[in-house]
């Protein structure tokens, strides 16, 4: 299943999505719960996962050589394991890309390590996979690799975060609008604060991240608006609880008066609360300081209907039916968008309103999916 005339192809029919300025295809994720099993390897040596049971949550077209022996191989470049998000979103490509929905999926848990996942990326081209999936660490630093793969004819989708290199170097790139995300984030907060100071720490993701850049720029176009608000400080905290929890210490100590604290996931919201909590600083809807996160994972939503955190930003991370859709356009030869925007909510703690937020509920709870 060489992939080296088609790759050629379709970069006249990328050109094409992209001068029809695409984006999104009704991208509206409404999947299902993945199954409770995480199969995540920490292991950074490329890992083909065995079928799980063929229990697909995707509407993505069915793959049609599904049971004929012929699967479809696909390389996975995954970041690491440093979420819940990420754990969700693991669990959503091995259930999507199973044998039984026609594909044969070789996983890399990246670690975090930009080395360790371009050497995946290489280790699929040298397997002569198919399609070479790469959830980028970094923005940055793309280029060779990406011409390797293109060289090599195999197809690249760049899932979840973006990157920096020329687009004429992978087919397609999906995942949320952070930019979109970081400012939601910051209408929200001004909305709630009505014009009252803000005091605001910081803690971000990794560094070079599209996710940390995205959001961090949404958020500061909003603050920019508002004299009345103050950034005291921003440090990254790399989307772990640990380092959330480090982050929040260390402000704790060199700012004594703050009453808002962004956390760019939810993790990293749970180390705040847990430094917050031992210096005996209240937060939340009853608290002294305004919490701010994202993701709306499950518990970053039960902590919101809690009224621990006040506002929750989603990025939805079941996104492996739109790959898995993108590919099976690919094998049918039809045109691909340039660009996929998964879509996301936001959601606020019961009591309070909000123009660009869901009111947190039970119910909102119960469907929650990851
Ligand atoms: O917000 C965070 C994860 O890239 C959108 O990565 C993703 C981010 C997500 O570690 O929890």
């Amino acid at each position: 299943m060489k992939k080296k005339l088609l790759s050629v192809i379709l970069s006249a029919t990328m050109v094409a999505a992209l001068v029809t300025g695409c984006g999104g295809g009704g991208s509206d994720t409404q999947t299902s719960a993945p199954a409770a099993d995480n199969t995540t390897t920490d292991a950074p040596a490329a890992d083909t996962t065995s079928a799980p049971a063929a229990d697909t949550t995707t509407d993505a077209p069915a793959a049609d050589n599904a049971g004929s022996g012929d699967l479809i191989k696909v390389g996975f470049a995954q970041v690491g394991h440093e979420s819940d998000w990420r754990a969700a979103n693991t669990q959503n490509y091995q259930d999507a890309f199973s044998e039984a929905n026609g594909y044969e999926l070789s996983f890399v848990d990246a670690d975090n390590d930009n080395a360790v996942q371009l050497e995946a990326v290489r280790g699929f081209i040298q397997q002569e996979v198919d399609y070479i999936c790469i959830a980028p660490i970094e923005t940055a630093g793309w280029d060779t690799v990406l011409q390797e793969a293109q060289d090599a004819g195999i197809p690249v989708l760049i899932v979840d975060r973006s990157v920096d290199a020329d687009a004429s170097l992978y087919e397609t790139q999906i995942g949320c609008d952070m930019v979109l995300e970081g400012e939601t984030a910051g209408n929200w907060l001004a909305e709630y604060l009505d014009g009252a100071d803000a005091k605001i720490l910081v803690i971000e993701g990794s560094v070079g991240a599209s996710a940390t850049l995205g959001r961090t720029e949404g958020f500061n176009n909003i603050a920019s608006a508002h004299s009345e608000w103050e950034i005291l400080d921003s440090q990254s905290g790399d989307f772990t609880q640990a380092g959330g929890q480090e982050v929040m210490e260390s402000f704790i100590k060199s700012y004594s008066d703050f009453n808002v604290v962004v956390c760019q996931n939810d993790n990293e919201a749970y180390g705040a609360m847990d430094a917050m909590d031992a210096a005996g600083i209240t937060y939340g809807v009853d608290g002294d300081v305004i919490i701010i996160s994202f993701d709306a994972t499950h518990d970053g939503l039960q902590y919101t209907l809690d009224g621990k955190i006040n506002c929750n930003v989603e990025c939805n991370p079941l996104q492996a039916e739109f790959a898995a859709e993108v590919i099976q356009k690919l094998e049918a030869g039809s045109a691909i968008d340039a660009v996929t925007v998964v879509k996301d909510e936001a959601f606020v703690a019961p009591g309070i309103d909000s123009q660009y937020a869901v009111t947190m509920s039970q119910e909102v709870l119960d469907g929650r999916a990851y």
